[in-house]
């Protein structure tokens, strides 16, 4: 594969002005003239050679300002030399839409016609500069058949519509912003809508429309309030409004990622769109929500200013990423609705459980990126295949980084960055320099050093020593940054500016006033800071501290990094009691848990049995009990460790090991604590209807998890009547899943009546289907049935099918990466299907092949026994693969 890199960056020799679409859209061959304005640039190098992009494109004419041209096409597009100045170019081309499984660019789905164009889509579509820095107004008229296709959308205001002969129709639009070509859409089949006219901040009317296939219309309504949500926080938090007449959302099934920001023309996984209570749980729901906001928010962060190249990626998602999660936590705090008082009270909680979700699964996906052969930073300095680079270092660590100028200037300051950011570059294609400049300007702040944390690869550490000094009276915390190994790693490790918020907590649980030394006193006691670390080691000398404190480390997570602190099992299980950083004691807790789970699957994985002392059954215990607490907050503290997030806690994985010591604590919890977990079962049953808040889901959560505790008891028959009770009166899909779940770990009969009960009834629903596969996919194996058996069957069923990823996902990463002490069972069985599935969908669809292919590239952690069947696997795929998207993975895992 030839390598792209970041400084081999050259503007486009070539501008494009305006772009005039026509589509004749036909499934098997779509005809598209493409007439665009171009001028020569004058701010690069001189040439008269256009070069143009294109793939799997039939040309039919090339004309220059009317007159056919000579044009020679090549391996990657389309050159025409001796152009002049300033001219328009015609192309005629076509291209195949039902052959398309590539899922990017034209496609049929449903029969009906989608596009995906970002990355490098649209040069599937048309010849041309496909690339962000090329910004043009389109103009675009679509033809079809109007029985089988009455409906025909595209960017923009709709213009004008009429009857063409043979019973075809037509629809034209004209985007009135100038755009990148990715942001390019087009949608044409039968669809309905529902739709509100809403009255935005500057007193204009908006129609918002949701487009789906007419027998999901009772599933919109959570998408179009979240929809109406989304524009109403954009305009009181950044005092950001919709700039068109019209924005739509459009549902499709077959889909590669979650969503696309096309402007004014999103285009969503219907598994971010549809709801309602009797098929979508509560996570749906928040992820509907959380989805729609962040594609509504590009609209600004994204399309009003784009990026100049695609190593600016995270310009864009880590900014829009940030966005969407201070949306989510504001609405979960009650903020969205005009909602009372009772919802304020749980502000702070609603806050903290967002982002101890989000900062769980940075600390699961991202740390795991950042230490294996993929890491990169949140600008990356060279790719093979851009679409390999939408990753969660991209997203969630850009959101981080994000996050952290927020931290260091405040609300207000980040708020000046934004809106002098907007004031600069309204309209251009930028880079993160760009966006630190602004933050910087806006503030007065040098903000130079913060540039590493776009450039350097890998998860700091930060390692922390305190010192108690009763005579002095001072406490003193040393705090070293360094870089862990890795040999992926070319980047450089020089200390960032790390932003870290600290508390000192006393002895009766209340934080103590912070006072460096040197500083005067003063009147308002602060009793958490965020200081500012910049080189290898800081010291902090806090004075006037009365008594010994347990300190309280990167309170609310304040920069993405790993904090290494000696703490004893008793301050941990002191800050998970008492600690005012509601995310610090969730942290305590996970410490804990983690310490005394890694203890046990070294136990295990010596064949010794794990046990576990009272400390941890206690200081669970004590929150469990604690109604003071929000349920979703206890939800999370008592949810263990994931065993993806232990494997990366040890230099050598046993996933075996991992599994059974989980289990065992989990057993262990379940049996100590049971009376605990019962009453808990009871008290948040909620009765009558069914309610998305996150109060109710939160209740949902908690007595969920208290399920399955239960169902883990040697004598799991109450759990079962409680089970298959719940089961059978649930009015929602959260508490029915739930309840299957809990019946399928249970096994036997019951289980297998269940499931078959459950197809049954959702049988016309296929995101209900896909979790029916996906449950199955990651339950647990037993000693004669391991999993693989069941997956392998259920990739036989007659409602099985690789070629839409939504349903490829729902069993085959539930199962390589949702059920790993199966996965990785010893007899390499879970290996050898990942390489059969990686081929078979590298030859249909790369995109989904690669995000498959990743579920192997940390083989180098696991235990050598292992690690030899994982390199097999993946040699066996490097010796087949055809697409450069799986190629680059593979070929990175070996290295
Ligand atoms: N920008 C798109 C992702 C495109 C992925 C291309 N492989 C969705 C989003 O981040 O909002
Ligand atoms: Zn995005």
């Amino acid at each position: 594969n030839p390598v792209i890199s970041r400084h081999d960056y050259a503007p486009p020799a070539f501008l494009i002005d305006t772009v005039d679409l026509e589509f004749d859209l036909l499934a098997d061959h779509t005809i598209t003239r493409n007439r665009m304005t171009i001028r020569r640039n004058p701010d690069a190098v001189f040439t008269r050679r256009l070069e143009l992009m294109g793939e799997e494109l039939e040309l039919l004419s090339a004309s220059i300002d009317g007159h056919a041209c000579a044009s020679q096409l090549t391996a990657t597009g389309l050159v025409i030399d001796d152009v002049p100045e300033t001219f328009e170019l015609t192309l005629v081309t076509a291209c195949k839409p039902a052959e398309n499984t590539s899922l990017s660019g034209l496609y049929v789905s449903n029969g009906n016609f989608f596009t995906q164009c970002e990355a490098e889509g649209f040069r599937k579509i048309s010849f041309f500069p496909d690339r962000p820095d090329v910004m043009s107004v389109y103009t675009v008229t679509l033809r079809a058949n109007r029985e089988a296709y009455p409906v025909l959308l595209s960017n923009g205001n709709l213009v004008e519509t009429g009857m063409l002969e043979d019973g075809r129709h037509f629809a034209r639009w004209e985007d009135p912003f100038r755009k990148p070509s990715y942001l390019f859409a087009l949608v044409a089949g039968k669809l309905s809508c529902v739709e509100e006219t809403i009255t935005d901040a500057s007193g204009q009317r908006k129609l918002l429309q949701v487009w789906v296939e007419a027998h999901d219309l009772d599933k919109t309504r959570h998408a179009l309030d979240s929809l109406i949500h989304s524009i109403r926080w954009d305009e009181r938090r950044f005092g950001l409004g919709l700039d068109l007449d019209r924005f739509m959302i459009v549902a499709v099934s077959d889909f590669n990622m979650g969503a696309m920001e096309n402007k004014g023309l999103n285009i969503f996984n219907t598994k971010y769109v549809l709801a309602r209570p009797e098929t979508a749980t509560d996570a749906d729901y928040a992820n509907i929500e959380a989805v729609v906001g962040h594609e509504y928010f590009h609209n600004w962060t994204g399309n009003r200013i784009t990026c100049r190249d695609w190593f600016q990626l995270s310009l864009k998602e880590g900014l829009t990423v940030f966005r969407d999660q201070e949306f989510s936590a504001d609405m979960a705090a009650g903020e969205g609705n005009s909602g009372g008082a009772a919802r304020l009270r749980d502000t702070g909680s609603a806050h903290a459980t967002k982002r101890i979700e989000d900062v769980r699964m940075l600390r699961q996906t991202q740390f795991a990126e950042d230490a294996g052969p993929m890491a990169h930073p949140v600008r990356p300095e060279s790719y093979q295949e851009i679409n390999n680079f939408y990753t969660v270092t991209i997203y969630e660590k850009g959101g981080e980084v994000v996050r952290m100028y927020q931290t260091l200037l405040g609300r207000e300051g980040f708020r000046a960055g934004m809106d002098l950011y907007f004031r600069r570059h309204d309209g251009q294609a930028v880079t993160c320099d760009d966006f630190r400049a602004a933050m910087a300007d806006a503030n007065q702040r040098d903000l130079s050093q913060f540039e590493r944390w776009y450039s350097q690869a890998g998860t700091p550490r930060v390692a922390v020593r305190g010192a108690y000094d009763p005579a002095a009276r001072t406490y003193e915390l040393t705090l070293t940054q360094s870089y862990p190994d890795n040999p992926a790693i070319k980047t450089a490790k020089d200390p960032l500016l790390i932003p870290f918020t600290i508390g000192l907590v006393g002895p009766t649980g209340t934080d103590l006033p912070l006072r460096l030394d040197g500083e005067a006193a003063t009147s308002t006691p602060v009793f958490s800071r965020v200081f500012e670390l910049t080189e290898t080691r800081t010291t902090l000398r806090f004075v006037d501290v009365p008594v010994e404190p347990v300190p309280s480390l990167l309170r609310d997570f304040s920069a993405p990094v790993v904090v290494e602190y000696d703490y004893t099992d008793a301050q941990l299980a002191f800050l998970l009691a008492h600690d005012s950083d509601p995310f610090n004691r969730w942290e305590a807790g996970q410490r804990l848990a983690t310490r005394a789970l890694l203890a046990a699957a070294r136990a295990a994985a010596r064949g010794a049995t794990p046990t576990f002392d009272a400390a941890v059954v206690d200081a669970y215990g004590l929150v469990l009990r604690d109604h003071t607490l929000a349920p979703a907050f206890r939800e999370l503290v008592l949810t263990l460790p994931s065993e993806a997030y232990l494997i990366e806690q040890l230099d050598v994985a046993d996933p075996d090991a991992i599994h059974r010591a989980r289990q065992a604590l989990r057993r262990q919890l379940a049996g100590a604590l049971r009376a605990d977990w019962l009453a808990v079962y009871q008290a948040n049953r909620l009765l009558g209807d069914y309610r998305p808040t996150p109060q109710d889901a939160g209740c949902r959560a908690l007595k969920n998890l208290a399920l399955a505790y239960l169902v883990e008891l040697d004598d799991a028959s109450e759990a079962a009547a409680l089970a298959r009770d719940q089961y059978d009166v649930a009015n929602n899909m959260t508490d029915r899943f739930a309840a299957l779940g809990a019946l399928v770990h249970l096994g036997g009969d019951e289980a297998r009546t269940a499931l078959d009960h459950f197809y049954r009834m959702f049988e016309k629903e296929p995101l209900v289907i896909d979790k029916w596969f996906a449950l199955q996919a990651a339950q647990p194996g037993r000693p004669d049935v391991p999993t693989i058996g069941i997956v392998r069957g259920l990739f036989a069923h007659q409602a099985f099918t690789l070629r839409n990823p939504n349903r490829a996902r729902s069993l085959i990463f539930s199962f390589c990466a949702a059920n790993l002490a199966e996965f990785h069972r010893p007899d390499g069985s879970g290996y050898a299907f990942w390489a059969e599935q990686v081929i078979a969908l590298d030859a249909m669809n790369p995109q989904v092949a690669a995000r498959l292919a990743r579920t192997l590239e940390r083989w180098r952690k696991f235990t050598p026994a292992l690690q030899q069947k994982m390199r097999a696997a993946l040699e066996q795929v490097n010796a087949v693969v055809r697409s450069k998207d799986v190629r680059e993975i593979v070929e990175k895992a070996l290295a």
